[in-house]
């Protein structure tokens, strides 16, 4: 597994160094709005301890991080109110096509998705 790079762009968003358009933070997770959004609502969150990916999150981060980070998927997904049906991805290392190796999942709604799979 690759080391975490602290210098990757969601690492600088955490730190401040760039802006972000924040829709919801708590002690352990934020949620801002991506910056190429697929659909109406495309929010991403991530959690903001170093870790780069889902299965590295969940084997290792502490259970209030967990809780606190699907948490906050439930509470984004009720603010953004996606009554009509959503979809939550997270892309992993070269084979899910992960652009920026700081976790994220993608919670995209608001429009009818195409398949999933390509
Ligand atoms: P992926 O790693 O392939 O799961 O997707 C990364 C997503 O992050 C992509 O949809 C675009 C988004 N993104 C990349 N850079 C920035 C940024 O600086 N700000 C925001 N808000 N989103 C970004």
């Amino acid at each position: 597994m690759e080391a975490y790079d602290p210098d990757n762009i969601f690492a600088k968003l955490l730190r401040g160094e760039i802006p972000c358009d924040k829709v919801m933070e708590t002690e352990h997770s934020l949620a801002f709005r991506d910056i190429r959004p697929q659909a109406p609502t495309h929010v991403l969150v991530i959690p903001k301890g170093a870790y780069a990916s889902l299965d590295v999150f969940c084997q290792t981060a502490s259970e209030a991080e967990i809780v606190d980070f699907m948490r906050t998927v439930g509470e984004v997904c009720r603010q953004q109110g996606v009554e009509e049906g959503f979809r939550l991805i997270a892309n992993a290392r070269t084979h899910g096509v992960q652009e920026v190796p700081h976790l994220h999942v993608h919670i995209l709604a608001g429009r009818r998705l195409g398949p999933m799979l390509s």
